[in-house]
């Protein structure tokens, strides 16, 4: 399906979910909560979200409960996005990444090389920064309750190892849906296509592109490691996952189940966190055994340096984004 495409069956289903929406809040005091994930059984996310609806309906005594529909069963990211603002579905566990199209200051994540590591990303997100981010977001709607880690993102095809910007020129890479990550490709002289998670292993085996970019974990659990057998180091993106509420659910709960639904959400964020350092080594393990030809980038000045242009237009797009970058430099 192509984002146009999508984008106009989303407006057709806007009129019928927000009917919805008004209807489940005119309901009952029993709060019954559906909740979306794009990841299979046994992925950190899907354990974390599992055990956060679990603790929910123990800690509510079951007059909260959610219902998790995992392995994206109710529609792709950039939809599920809206439901959860709209308030047709309750909760999320979102990538930051696709959010940029709704929200533009979540964008400061999706920049290049921004943080200096897995750990810096933690820092920043637990503190100052991430509360700004934090309040852009509930105001669009999508109220995050806690950060989850989706590691480190980096290149991998079909077609032969990536060590410098020229091996990408001509390559054909999916990204994710938001447009500064097109402009990430065509900085390295490659062409991007936006296009579902679900998508992606099917166009690498037939050749619509010829590879992707993510994390060890999302590399293995979706089989891509068969249809791309070049996996190279880049790290370019480290882009925080949210577990996000629809706003107006949120702030109609009383202040006691606030906290009783963030310190549920924060108690699995500091599970998949342990979970995700733990399957980041079991997927490199995995696909390795199965045969992936794998290599570090030395230098990676050269990509570095042709991401100023991502930066350039980010910032002319979008002139809060500088100040953000410069709070996110600062965190030690
Ligand atoms: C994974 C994220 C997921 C994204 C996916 C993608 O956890 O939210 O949808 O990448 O590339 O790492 O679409």
């Amino acid at each position: 399906m192509t984002q146009r495409n999508s984008f106009s069956r989303r407006s057709a289903m806007f009129a019928v979910v927000g009917a919805l929406a008004f209807a489940s809040v005119a309901s009952s005091a029993q709060a019954e909560w559906r909740g979306w994930n794009i990841h299979i059984e046994g992925y950190p996310n899907t354990v974390a979200m599992d055990s956060m609806a679990d603790m929910l309906a123990e800690k509510s005594g079951g007059s909260i409960t959610l219902k998790m529909f995992h392995a994206g069963v109710l529609g792709s990211q950039p939809d599920a996005i809206e439901q959860v603002r709209l308030g047709a579905l309750e909760i999320g566990n979102f990538n930051l990444g696709p959010m940029g199209q709704v929200v533009p200051e979540t964008n400061v994540v999706s920049l290049p090389f921004v943080f200096k590591g897995m750990e810096h990303m933690y820092r920043v997100m637990d503190g100052e920064v991430g509360e700004e981010i934090g309040a852009a977001m509930a105001a669009k709607g999508l109220t995050p309750l806690a950060w989850y880690s989706s590691g480190a993102r980096s290149f991998y095809n079909s077609k032969r190892p990536i060590t410098q910007p020229a091996d990408v020129e001509g390559m054909k890479v999916r990204v994710m849906n938001n447009d500064l990550f097109v402009g990430m490709i065509e900085s390295l002289g490659g062409n991007a296509t936006p296009m579902a998670f679900s998508e992606v292993f099917q166009s690498i085996k037939t050749g619509v592109v010829d590879g992707a970019e993510n994390n060890w974990p999302s590399f293995e659990s979706t089989s891509h490691f068969e249809v791309a057998g070049f996996y190279s180091l880049s790290q370019h993106l480290i882009i925080p996952e949210c577990v996000c509420i629809n706003t107006g659910v949120f702030e109609g709960l009383s202040a006691e189940d606030q906290k009783l639904v963030k310190d549920a959400a924060r108690a699995s964020a500091e599970e998949q966190r342990k979970l995700w350092d733990e399957r980041a080594v079991a997927s490199r393990d995995k696909v390795l055994a199965a045969g992936v030809k794998f290599n570090e980038i030395s230098d990676k000045a050269p990509f570095q340096a042709a991401m100023q242009a991502v930066y350039e237009k980010a910032y002319a797009d979008n002139p809060a984004l500088k100040p953000l970058v410069e709070k996110i430099q600062a965190v030690d």
